[in-house]
């Protein structure tokens, strides 16, 4: 017998392609959101004392220097934080299962390459992944490469600036979600931003969460976080300096990086790394209605990443709301995986 076979009403039905990608951060195809970022750039280098907001490290480059870094001997963040999920990434799943979470919603922020996320998807079962980043493009073939090593996966790839906010669109499980914050890229944030930000996710109207993953850098000498900041290849100092071709991009400026100088310091009184680019020379830097003169020495500050304390980390967990909390560490205590239940 010959079904009448309607095509569209047939569609309707299948379930959304996978990965799904929204990208909700176009700042150069959008005119209204590179008006935006051409003020906050033009902003933060007419301030007195320049600082721009590290999330402009992230262009296609950026992303990969990034990457690059993370393999940098002196760069122990990413390996001992590996370290940390290989060994507890059982105890991990017991805990979540303990706390009656199954098939969760695994919301993977400033996601990049995923590949920390492909290491715990196959121990956490996720009904749906949610890979979130700035830089889109790198993140639409991240997605890809999940995909293909987990076909039954729902994937909802989102391009956006959650530093900005994490309004998560319908596309986003509402249940079960499990916020996946690795890298210590919290310590990006200042302490009262990141608590803001810890606070709008265990906030049951907004973030929805259940718990949250959290890898976070801890305090430690001196002299190592300083060479991970400032390698001995100059992978840190181009990722750093990329950041002039990306405002010279963004913003139509002549920033010439041969003037320019990688300066990263450990600020102890803060607990901070700071990162810093430093005019070799007078300079003037020109961009269209505006310029901006710099002495020889003169800093742009780049970015701050913070160094936390166990205990100083639980408190922060605490006040924003989350109860129950769990940390796994390296034996040589430098690096910490916090689980915080709402
Ligand atoms: C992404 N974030 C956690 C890195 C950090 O260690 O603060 C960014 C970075 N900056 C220089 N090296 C790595």
């Amino acid at each position: 017998m010959n079904l009448p076979l309607n095509i569209s009403a047939l569609s309707l039905q299948l379930p959304p392609a996978s990965p799904q990608f929204i990208d909700l951060y176009r700042p150069d195809s959008d005119a209204q959101a590179m008006h935006a970022t051409v003020q906050e750039l033009t902003e933060a280098l007419l301030a007195p004392a320049a600082a721009v907001s590290p999330k402009f490290f992230y262009n296609a480059l950026g992303s990969k220097l990034f990457e690059a870094i993370t393999g940098l001997d002196e760069y122990y963040p990413t390996r001992t934080e590996a370290g940390i999920f290989e060994a507890a990434r059982t105890h991990i799943a017991a805990t979540l299962a303990e706390a009656g979470i199954k098939q969760p919603c695994l919301i993977d922020l400033g996601a990049g390459n995923c590949a920390k996320a492909m290491a715990l998807i196959p121990h956490l079962q996720p009904r749906q992944y949610v890979p979130v980043d700035i830089s889109v493009d790198f993140l639409r073939d991240a997605a890809e490469q999940v995909q293909n090593n987990f076909p039954a996966l729902d994937i909802v790839g989102l391009g956006m600036d959650f530093s900005a906010g994490l309004a998560l669109p319908g596309e986003v499980q509402a249940h079960e979600r499990v916020f996946f914050y690795p890298g210590s890229s919290l310590g990006n944030f200042h302490p009262g931003q990141a608590l803001q930000f810890l606070e709008h996710i265990a906030d049951p109207a907004q973030g929805k969460a259940r718990g949250l993953l959290l890898g976070i850098d801890l305090v430690k000498d001196t002299a190592r976080l300083e060479a991970a900041y400032d390698d001995a290849l100059g992978v840190t100092g181009a990722f750093n300096k990329n950041l002039l071709l990306n405002i010279n991009d963004l913003l139509g400026s002549d920033f010439d990086l041969r003037q320019w100088r990688h300066v990263a310091l450990f600020n102890a009184r803060e607990s901070r790394i700071e990162m810093h680019l430093e005019a070799t020379d007078e300079l003037t830097v020109r961009w269209p209605g505006h310029e901006r003169s710099f002495q020889a020495g003169e800093r742009i500050h780049t970015e701050c990443s913070y160094k936390y304390t166990v205990q100083g980390m639980t408190a922060l967990l605490r006040q924003a709301g989350f109860r129950h909390i769990e940390y796994w560490t390296d034996p040589n205590s430098w690096f910490a995986v916090f689980w915080a239940a709402v």
